[in-house]
């Protein structure tokens, strides 16, 4: 059974039911427009490729070509990058609503997707500890670093993302659809698709995906933040049934916050990335709290875990920003002192208290990441 036939038993507002109408008006139209003007090879190209040329914008031509990679795909996994976070979590749940499949996890939720999802009475999709032999599409990544384990690159069937293609990216042995578009977060992109193909999502799940969108702008304040994002968070509370949100993003950073259960080691880890670096590890954590005097008490044990972890990951440098969402700025912590260097030669300012404070920093994609980036590449050609 394909993928579209695998639809039709589900509710009227189901996208899948909407597009096998479209796919079936598509099909006509191309029908008809080749008995009057008979075949040329554009036309061709247009049978050949599917429904692109006649749905007649460009937006959707995309998406019906991300339909046709994903028809056949029996048992499609959407998931997110390594330690998953809220806007991978809402981005998997909200792309297998749109595109079919189901959304899978490699790992256990963080306290703030947690929260979320208790808010937005949504369910938790299956964690997944190994991928291997099954067929999926990722979101919020393109880092090869940042592979759930077990997954075959032969059987990644398309990218949603909204990250740079960095130092390491998915070496891909065929053409697939990756759409990447420079937005705040995944899930404005998937709020995006569900608009051009004229779909709206269930109360829940646009609660996730509105969490999603609060979480990586965090609150539509950092610099990674666009005019989409603004006006999908405004339209995803409003299905969602959610007044104010500002509200909804104030619990939610609070309960991010609460990380006193957590050993030191966890918190390093919590939000973690691993990058390549002009061939140097790299790893990257970072933990957005409104209460960072917590965690700057905490710098020492977590130095000790910076240490530890950076040996047993095997990185040439692992870097860790206390990111205080409140006063909007980022204290760096580093394990040692080829760390520091590294840390001071990306941010400049001193040295105060073993930790280096960035005033305005808030972003690793956009601000820690590249800067961090630079650092040790010029350091390598130094
Ligand atoms: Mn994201």
């Amino acid at each position: 059974m394909g993928f579209l036939d695998a639809k039709r038993t589900e509710p009227d507002n189901h996208p899948a039911k909407g597009r096998s109408n479209r796919m079936a008006a598509i099909a006509i139209g191309l029908i008809g427009f080749c008995l009057v003007a008979g075949p040329a090879i554009s036309d061709s190209i247009a049978s050949e490729q599917g429904a692109a040329t006649t749905s007649g914008s460009s937006a959707t031509a995309a998406l019906d070509y991300l339909a046709k990679e994903l028809q056949g795909r029996e048992g499609l996994i959407w998931t997110g990058h390594t330690n998953p976070d809220t806007d991978s979590l809402g981005a998997s749940l909200l792309a297998a609503f749109l595109h079919g499949g189901q959304s899978g996890l490699p790992g256990p939720l963080n306290p703030e997707s947690r929260f979320a999802l208790d808010q937005c009475n949504a369910d938790e999709p299956e964690v997944i500890a190994d991928f291997s032999g099954r067929p999926v599409a990722l979101v919020d990544f393109n880092q090869s670093t940042q592979l759930p384990p077990g997954i075959d690159p032969d059987l990644i069937a398309a990218i949603i993302d909204h990250h740079a293609i960095g130092g390491s990216p998915l070496n891909l042995p065929d053409v697939i659809s990756i759409e990447i578009r420079p937005w705040g977060s995944t899930a404005t992109i998937l709020a995006d698709q569900a608009k051009m193909l004229g779909i709206e999502f269930p109360a829940a799940l646009a609660c996730v995906g509105l969490a999603a969108i609060l979480s990586d702008t965090i609150n539509l304040t950092s610099p990674t933040t666009t005019d989409y994002d603004r006006t999908y968070a405004h339209e995803l509370a409003q299905q969602a049934g959610i007044d104010d949100f500002n509200e909804f993003a104030g619990r939610m950073l609070l309960a991010k916050s609460d990380l006193s259960g957590f050993s030191a080691e966890d918190i390093v880890m919590l939000d973690y990335k691993d990058f390549d670096f002009g061939g140097q590890k790299v790893g990257i954590g970072v933990a957005e709290t409104l209460t960072g005097q917590e965690l700057i008490d905490r710098r020492y044990e977590l130095k000790s875990a910076i240490e530890a972890l950076k040996r047993k990951r095997g990185l040439d440098h692992l870097i860790f920003a206390i990111v205080d969402t409140r006063d909007q700025k980022s204290y760096l912590l580093w394990g040692d002192d080829a760390d520091r260097d590294i840390v001071l030669a990306a941010f400049g300012g001193a040295v105060a208290d073993d930790m280096l404070v960035a005033d305005g920093v808030v972003s690793r994609k956009r601000q820690i990441g590249p800067a961090i980036q630079r650092a040790v590449e010029n350091a390598k050609s130094d």
